[in-house]
C-alpha cells in the first residue's frame, strides 16, 4: 500500500521530533521542518532508514521562504496526506505591562502566522484532491488563560479559533481538521520560554510527571490513523498531576 506523506512542522525536538520518529516506524513517509538544519539531517540520515524523508529549513515567520520550499518538493512530495502544525514556543512569562515586544511578536508570529502561512500553502491540493487531514497542536493555553501568560495564551487561543474555522470551511472537502490540546510536556518548551535558563525550565517539571513527548506523538499516531469516517476533532492530554493550567498536584 502506498505510504500516506505527512508534514511536520518544528520536527527538530521535542512533540515534533517524537512524532517524527514514531511515524517512522508506523510506515510514514515524512516531510520534516524547522530552522535547525544539523538537527534535520541527523533526523533524515536515521529515519530515512526505515521511509522516505523530505527536509525542509526555513524559519515559519517567512512566508515567502515556506512557499519556495513547499513550491520546490518533487511532484510525488506534493500531495501532502496530514499536516502536523506543531512549530511554537512561548517566549517569556510575566505580568501585560512588562512584555517585551519581541517575545509578543515572535509568539503571534511563530505561532499563529506561521500556522496560517503553511496552511495556506499546503491546504489547497487537500481541497482539490477531496481528502486530507490537518492536526493543529494547540495547548491548554488556547483553552484557559492563566497569570502571566497573556500573550501566549492568546496566540494558542488563535490556534483554537483557527482549528474551528478550518473545520468548518474544510468541511465540504472530506479533509479532517484535528485539535490537540496539550497540558504541560518536558521539551525545550521551557528553555526556550525562559531563554536558557535550565534552572528554571527544570523547575516546571519538578515534583511530579509531565507529559513526554512521546505522549503526545502516540495521541498523534491515534488520531491519524482512525477509519476515514472519524474525526477526533478536539482533545485536550493532561499529565495525571495537572487538572488545569494553574492547578498541578505536585510532591513536595
Ligand atoms: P520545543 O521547543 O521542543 O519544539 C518547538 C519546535 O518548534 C522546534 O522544533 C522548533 O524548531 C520549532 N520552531 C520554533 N520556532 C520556529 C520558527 N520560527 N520556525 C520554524 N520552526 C520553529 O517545544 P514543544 O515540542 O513542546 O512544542 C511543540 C508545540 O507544542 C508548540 O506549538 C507548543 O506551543 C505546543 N505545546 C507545548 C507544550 C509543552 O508543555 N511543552 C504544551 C502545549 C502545547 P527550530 O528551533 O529548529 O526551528
Ligand atoms: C504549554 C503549556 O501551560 O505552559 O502550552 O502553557 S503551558
Amino acid at each position: 500500500m502506498k505510504r500516506r506523506i505527512v508534514f511536520i512542522s518544528g520536527a527538530t525536538s521535542g512533540i515534533g521530533k517524537a512524532t517524527a520518529e514514531l511515524l517512522a516506524d508506523n510506515n510514514f513517509n515524512l516531510i520534516l521542518a524547522g530552522r535547525r538544519l544539523e538537527r534535520l539531517e541527523d533526523l533524515s540520515q536515521r529515519l530515512g532508514k526505515k521511509v522516505d524523508v523530505k527536509i525542509l529549513n526555513f524559519d515559519i515567520r517567512e512566508k515567502q521562504d515556506i512557499y519556495t520550499a513547499i513550491l520546490g518538493l518533487p511532484k510525488e512530495w506534493q500531495e501532502i496526506d496530514v499536516l502536523i502544525n506543531n512549530a511554537g514556543n512561548a517566549h517569556g512569562l510575566g505580568p501585560i505591562h512588562e512584555g517585551n515586544l519581541d517575545d509578543w511578536d515572535a509568539m503571534i508570529d511563530i505561532n499563529v502566522k506561521g500556522l496560517l502561512y503553511l496552511s495556506k500553502y499546503i491546504t489547497p491540493q487537500m481541497v482539490e484532491r477531496n481528502t486530507g487531514h490537518i492536526v493543529n497542536i494547540g495547548s491548554i493555553a488556547g483553552k484557559e488563560v492563566y497569570p502571566n501568560g497573556n500573550v501566549y495564551c492568546a496566540s494558542k487561543h488563535a490556534v483554537d479559533a483557527i482549528s474551528n474555522g478550518m473545520r468548518m470551511d474544510l468541511n465540504p472537502y472530506g479533509i479532517k481538521v484535528t485539535a490537540i490540546n496539550p497540558g504541560l510536556v518536558e521539551t525545550e518548551f521551557s528553555k526556550v520560554r525562559f531563554k536558557g535558563d535550565e534552572v528554571r525550565a527544570n523547575s516546571v517539571y519538578q515534583n511530579y510527571k509531565p507529559l513526554q513527548a512521546q505522549d503526545i506523538a502516540e495521541t498523534i499516531l491515534f488520531v491519524i490513523t482512525r477509519p476515514a469516517h472519524v474525526n477526533v476533532s478536539d482533545m485536550v492530554v493532561f499529565p495525571t498531576a495537572q487538572a488545569s493550567s494553574t492547578i498541578v498536584y505536585k510532591k513536595s
